[in-house]
């Protein structure tokens, strides 16, 4: 299970919205089989297994990390296959949340007499699939709020000189981040102090930009920004709201982004209709790389399930300068936002910790 969750990581960037999924074959104590789902509306893992089979499958166990499909999709139902092959037993990591399968495709297993396990380092696997979970269950995007930061606790110097707080190490990861997540997300603060690009910054073939999505209450993103030069590898999302000029807005279109116009609340975009609409456009997880006032916003709006921040070995002090949430700010402590699951790791010099939202 091990190698079909390692398998399934192969997928990473080019699966969603639909899951990561890996799948191995064994007979007489030996593999004989690996696949893994590779590209959306392509083959699932179970067949590329089978494809892959340089011997018959026949009185094999398959290992494969989340529940056979039962389903007619882009693809008849996994399950179905298994049965034919003549597959033992199934070793299950986790059952598949999307309600076209839930339980279904273990039943077609087990009616065909097929021997099932489920559970295999199943909190691996729905870690691994976290962003899949919430989107097929709920319509809305995973976000990851990511921040960096000194130890003590600035994303800028008092000069707003912000380049660069974490090491090269943790940037090229958040590019990684980037490859993964289907969009990414800043305010328009973001845009007017450091007019960025968004895109993905690693070496390979394979690499995918994020559709970059601008927070823009009211309509203020200057043509000339980068973010408004689009082409056939990058798209751009600017969500405003009726306070925005509609000439600036059909600017804003002639330029090649594409305009979406959200309701008003407290002042600013509705970040709850935005998540709506991007999960209703088949964007399934949001990369939110801040400014600090969209980061408390998006907090208090409830969007956000995970955090990753960055601590570099740097201290800034000063009194104005900026940290990672800003925004009004939470008066009393008894009504923090709590998170969960937190864990660390030392990348290089900096430190990343990683942890969840507690949801009630
Ligand atoms: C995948 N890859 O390896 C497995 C999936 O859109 P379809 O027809 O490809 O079906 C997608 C659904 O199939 C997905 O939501 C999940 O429930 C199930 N399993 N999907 O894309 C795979 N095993
Ligand atoms: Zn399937």
């Amino acid at each position: 299970m091990y190698r079909a969750l390692d398998l399934a990581k192969l997928g990473i960037g080019h699966t969603n919205p639909n899951p990561l999924v890996g799948a191995v074959i064994v007979k007489n104590g030996a593999v004989i089989s690996e696949g893994y789902h590779a590209q959306y509306g392509g083959p699932h893992a179970e067949i590329n297994a089978f494809n892959n089979a340089t011997e018959p499958v026949e009185g094999a166990t398959m290992y494969v990390t989340l529940e056979p499909c039962s389903h007619y999709g882009k693809t008849p139902p996994c399950a179905n296959a298994i049965v034919e092959r003549g597959i033992k037993k199934v070793v299950i990591a986790m059952k598949d949340p999307n309600p076209l399968v839930e339980g279904k495709g273990i039943q077609i297993l087990k009616d065909a007499g097929i021997e099932v396990i489920t559970g295999v380092l199943e909190q691996q696997a729905k870690r691994l699939n976290e962003v899949f979970v919430k989107y097929i269950t709920t319509g809305l995007p995973f976000c990851l709020l990511k921040t960096a930061m000194t130890l003590d606790g600035k994303i800028a110097a008092v000069s707003g000189e912000s380049k660069w707080i974490s090491d090269e190490i943790s940037r090229h990861y958040v590019h990684k981040l980037r490859h993964q997540y289907t969009a990414i997300m800043v305010g328009i603060g973001t845009v007017l102090a450091d007019d960025p690009l968004l895109t993905t910054r690693l070496e390979g073939s394979q690499i995918r930009n994020p559709v970059r999505i601008v927070v823009d209450t009211h309509g203020r993103i200057p043509l000339k920004a980068k973010l408004l030069q689009c082409d056939n590898h990058t798209k751009t999302i600017v969500a405003v709201t009726a306070l925005a000029d509609q000439r600036k807005l059909k600017s804003i279109e002639a330029a090649g982004a594409e305009v979406v116009v959200a309701p008003i609340k407290n002042n600013h975009v509705d970040l709850g209709y935005v998540m709506q609409w991007l999960g209703n456009n088949k964007i399934d997880s949001v990369l939110l790389e801040g400014g600090s006032t969209l980061n408390y916003a998006a907090l208090q709006e409830g969007i956000v399930d995970k955090v990753i921040t960055f601590v570099a070995p740097k201290i800034l002090g000063g009194e104005t300068a900026k940290t990672p949430i800003g925004g009004t700010g939470i008066p009393h402590i008894q009504d923090a936002i709590l998170l969960e699951n937190m864990s660390f790791v030392k990348l290089y010099n900096d430190l990343m910790i990683e942890a969840y939202i507690r949801k009630e």
